[in-house]
């Protein structure tokens, strides 16, 4: 492992240059360990996150309501695989293989976002994920975009440009519905009263509990603190809200004039630690899911590798 006191000096000040332009490093670039392992760390948590989170809306394909909304969803969680394929191949430039990331997926030594632990009994719930998901998704991920990582920052600009499209699909959904019959309506009423503080806790712990924000900053990894990218969303959030006639289930979020930004209760941490480290109510289904899907394509990987082999020689 090279640290920075056994490497030339010059590589160092060239990095830190780059990092202080806010340019950006590229894989053949000299970069310190620790930057290393943060963004495999964080773009294999990303990574992860779109394969899991195919699971609480491919619960739907089977059951959606008509084929336009099945072909729609369909097309929605294959991009989901999409973006999981480009953050793995931007994760294999940083020097690990696919394997080893799903099996640190597998086995727990990684983790993926909170929000995929959650059911999706109703519908609904297709729309709620594309409006409020997707939504926290884009606002974390749109800086990103600008993250000192070349292969990271460039596989965020058409991942963005998915999700947008995402969001705008699930706000649709959701409108439809509220149009629709009083059931339809208490049916999105009741999965934005279940989405929306797992939603907020996507964007991580409170920033004065986050112990790796302040040296992503530094790195130019993360352009903003997880606190900052929440209160965005929620202000982006309430009045889409009111357009869409739903009420968010927080008593004390209101605007605050001097702020300049919405007030809103305290999240639950201990219910996001305990999802987090495992305890939610899907993480159990999530992995041995993706662990059967992983153990099922195991001749596939073979038969690749055995036949990418041949070729070569
Ligand atoms: N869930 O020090 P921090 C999507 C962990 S993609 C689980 O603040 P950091 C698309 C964190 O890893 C959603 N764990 O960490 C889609 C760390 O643990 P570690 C995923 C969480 O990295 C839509 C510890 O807590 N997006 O939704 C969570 O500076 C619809 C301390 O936290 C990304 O991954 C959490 N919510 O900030 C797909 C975006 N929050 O690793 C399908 C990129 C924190 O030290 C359907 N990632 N932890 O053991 C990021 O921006 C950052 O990694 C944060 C966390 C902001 C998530």
């Amino acid at each position: 492992m090279t640290t920075v006191d056994d490497v030339a000096p010059e590589l160092v000040e060239s990095f830190e240059t780059t990092i202080g332009h806010h340019d950006r490093i590229e894989p053949r670039d000299w970069m310190p360990e620790g930057y290393r392992r943060t963004l495999v760390r964080q773009i294999a948590q990303h990574a992860h996150s779109e394969i899991i989170g195919m699971q609480p809306e491919g619960n739907w394909l089977t059951r959606a309501p008509s084929l336009r909304r099945k072909a729609i969803l369909l097309a929605k969680v294959q991009d989901e695989a999409g973006h999981g394929l480009y953050l793995y191949s931007a994760c294999e430039t940083l020097g690990v293989s696919r394997q080893q990331l799903t099996e640190m997926l597998i086995s727990g030594a990684q983790k993926y976002s909170s929000i995929f632990n959650y059911p999706t009994p109703s519908w609904a719930d297709v729309g709620t994920i594309g409006w409020l998901v997707d939504g926290a998704a884009i606002c974390n991920q749109v800086p990103l975009c600008r993250t000192s990582y070349g292969p990271y920052g460039r596989a965020m600009i058409r991942i963005c440009k998915e999700e947008s499209f995402h969001q705008r699909q699930g706000y649709e959904l959701l409108m439809t519905m509220m149009r629709g019959t009083d059931e339809q309506r208490e049916m999105v009423q009741e999965s934005v009263d279940r989405f929306w503080w797992p939603a907020l806790m996507m964007f991580g712990p409170p920033d004065d509990d986050s112990p790796n924000t302040a040296q992503s900053m530094e790195w130019g990894i993360k352009r903003h603190t997880n606190d900052e990218l929440r209160q965005r969303f929620v202000d982006m959030s309430v009045p889409q809200a009111e357009a869409l006639g739903v009420t968010l289930p927080d008593p004390e979020l209101r605007w605050n004039e001097e702020r300049g930004a919405h007030d809103f209760g305290a999240i639950d941490w201990d219910e996001f630690w305990t999802v987090v480290k495992g305890g939610g109510p899907c993480n159990a289904q999530r992995i041995a899911h993706r662990k059967r899907a992983w153990d099922d394509g195991a001749w596939v990987r073979e038969a690749a590798t055995a036949f990418a082999r041949r070729s070569a020689s």
